[in-house]
């Protein structure tokens, strides 16, 4: 075990605690509507963000300074290792039930694609060592098909079949390595998979190869056994200036059009949300009706910037709607609460990760014990079904135009309108939040 994060002690439950690394709010024993705080949330720290991302933005480099950063010992698996341990030294103090990662997070870049699998494996050993030494489940795993330049023009929508072959073979080295190491779901963000300009794109061809690569993704998947889920996570621009899987309703579309609706589901990125002009829990209500909601990506953009810049949330009346709409939707099943969250570039201390999860985990707990207790008042939804009350018992939607409008005419139907009580129910919301 490394000593990053030495002098920091396990994160307890204290709801009169005082100091900043302490839960005030999430007690992972609390039981809420008949369930562990813990089975609710189903928390997940970030690889990527935590340990690989090294405080760059698009005007500076490098602020953070890890110790596994440089080569080690003049050896960039060994620097791999010493991360993975580092990683696992903080999974101890923060007690998260899940971690996520890219094969690109946790081992480093071979020369080629024999290299990279078999740096894959030797760190998902020592990672399933670790997790059997009691650390975190892998809530899921996925392949970074952005970061590398052979994938500038996208993975499966490049112009270039050598492209999609060499990311095929990637993905499936990492549907590998996440059953392997027990995990829950797979991830595919498709970073790249949009364009830059029209001007030198083949929209059609490239939807086409989006739709075999995922079909291939599910056929190999259920192939080898793996019973997780399959997530498409949508977001609609950026890297890309367009991307294919711009939203839930995008992705829906895409998955009824190569008949895999049955087999895949999203993970929901608040950020990605916004950018794509809606709400996160437009998202989630969306996915829910459409039977196809998986997982989260929680964490916040700001939203004077515009860009996704993966804060950690912080305001609990936007996560309680978050939640709400899961919980309405029967809870996480093997989906969870995964941080794609970054520190900001100046919070340079290895307390400073720390603080920033139990931040974010205090703020989820909060937000889902408000929407449990709202969902269990039953007012909302008493509300709703109100409003829709007319329409038990009718026969309406079997009819017909003409008929319809015959039963107008003999009835005299000439409907009266009513209010739909946005104020008194936003009332009632902040009752509970
Ligand atoms: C990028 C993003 C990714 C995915 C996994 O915006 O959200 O980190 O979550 O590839
Ligand atoms: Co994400």
């Amino acid at each position: 075990m490394t000593d990053f994060f030495e002098g920091i002690a396990p994160v307890r439950f204290d709801p009169n605690a005082t100091d900043d690394l302490s839960f005030r709010h999430y007690d992972a024993d609390e039981m809420v509507m008949g369930k562990r705080l813990e089975d609710h949330l189903r928390f997940a720290v970030a690889w990527w963000h935590s340990f690989a991302w090294p405080g760059g933005d698009p005007f500076g480099g490098q602020t953070f300074e890890r110790p596994w950063f440089a080569d080690v010992a003049g050896d960039t698996m060994e620097a791999a290792k010493m991360k993975a341990d580092a990683a696992f030294e903080m999974f101890a103090i923060l007690g998260q039930p899940y971690f996520c990662f890219h094969d690109a997070d946790i081992r480093p870049e071979g020369a080629d694609f024999a290299e990279n699998t078999s740096r894959l494996d030797e760190i998902t050993d020592l990672i399933g060592m670790r997790m059997e030494a009691g650390g975190p489940k892998l809530l899921w795993g996925t392949a970074n098909l952005f970061s590398h330049r052979r994938y500038m023009a996208g993975a499966a929508t490049n112009p270039d079949p050598d492209v999609f072959a060499f990311a095929a073979a990637t993905v499936k080295t990492c549907i590998d390595a996440t059953q392997k190491l027990g995990g829950e779901n797979y991830v595919l963000w498709g970073g790249r998979e949009g364009y830059e300009t029209l001007l030198n794109t083949d929209l059609t061809r490239e939807r086409e190869q989006a739709g075999r690569f995922l079909s291939m993704v599910v056929e190999y998947a259920r192939k080898i056994g793996f019973d997780g889920t399959i997530l498409i996570e949508p977001k609609p621009q950026e890297p890309t200036k367009h991307q294919y899987d711009y939203d839930v309703a995008t992705v829906y579309g895409f998955l009824r059009e190569y008949g895999l609706e049955g087999e895949v589901k999203v993970n929901i990125e608040q950020g990605h949300a916004i950018l794509a002009g809606h709400s996160f829990e437009h998202e989630l209500a969306l996915a829910a009706s459409l039977g196809i909601l998986g997982s989260i990506d929680m964490n916040r953009n700001d939203y004077q910037s515009g860009w996704d810049t993966d804060q950690f949330p912080d305001n609990v009346p936007e996560v309680a709607r978050a939640y709400y709409e899961v919980l309405r939707a029967g809870g996480f099943t093997t989906g969870g609460t995964n941080f794609d969250a970054k520190l900001r570039r100046q919070s340079l201390d290895p307390v400073d990760l720390i603080a920033a999860h139990v931040g974010a985990m205090d703020v989820c707990a909060r937000g889902l014990k408000a929407a449990a207790a709202l969902l269990a008042s039953g007012e909302l939804e008493a509300a709703r079904d109100a409003r829709y009350a007319g329409w038990d018992g009718s026969d309406l939607l079997s009819s017909d135009l003409g008929a319809i409008a015959a039963r107008v005419e003999a009835e005299g139907i000439n409907p009266a309108p009513r209010s739909g009580r946005q104020e008194r129910l936003e009332n009632v919301w902040n009752r509970y939040v």
